[in-house]
């Protein structure tokens, strides 16, 4: 069982094994968390990208870091586009944490960070959002070393209150 940490911060400067990004289906970098790990990477991450490109929403592919090293991996995940909730939204932004981890643990990592995927351009409400990567990560901690990195305090009070919360048994 892993640890689980909540920070406030810029996802580029984790030193972690991997770094998940928040992409879209191309690969290929765009605004946001990913244009940023992209611009720190440099440009062989998108030509990278682009050979297994597309990438549907919910699931995840792993490319190198480049220019992110000492970061091994870079993780590309596609959230889902919100379009107010009742289309599924919930389960493929379940999936991007899901198939993230199951990822990294293929791939024999020991640490990784992750966005609050989709909560920007895609425009997934934040507490939704926080409450499923909480709720996902702990009940899926097989990395040793897991954070979440929140790139303002309303995400960062959201991750922390929804990982503090009792485990529901019934
Ligand atoms: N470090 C950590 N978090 C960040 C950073 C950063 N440097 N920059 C932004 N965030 P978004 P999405 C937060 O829009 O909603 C791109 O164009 C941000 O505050 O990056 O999944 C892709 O190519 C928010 O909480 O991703 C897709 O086209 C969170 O990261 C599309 O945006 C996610 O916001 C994906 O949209």
């Amino acid at each position: 069982m892993g640890t689980i940490e909540v920070v406030l911060g810029d996802i580029t400067a984790e030193n972690v094994d991997a770094i998940v990004t928040a992409a879209n289906e191309s690969l290929l970098g765009g605004g946001g968390v990913d244009g940023a790990i992209h611009r720190a990477a440099g440009p062989r991450l998108a030509e990278a990208g682009a050979e297994l490109a597309p990438c549907e929403p919910g699931k995840a592919v792993a490319t190198p870091a480049f220019g992110l090293a000492p970061v091994k991996y870079v993780i590309h995940t596609v959230g889902p586009v919100w379009e107010g909730g009742e289309h599924g939204e919930d389960e493929v932004l379940t999936s991007c944490y899901v198939k993230s981890l199951l990822l990294a643990e293929e791939l024999e990592l020991e640490s990784i960070a992750f966005p609050a995927i989709a909560t920007g351009i895609y425009g997934f409400p934040t507490d939704r959002a926080a409450e499923i990567a909480a709720l996902t990560i702990r009940s899926l901690a097989i990395i040793d070393r897991i954070r979440l990195v929140a790139f303002d305090e309303e995400t960062h009070r959201a991750l922390s209150t929804h990982l503090a919360k009792p485990v529901e048994v019934w």
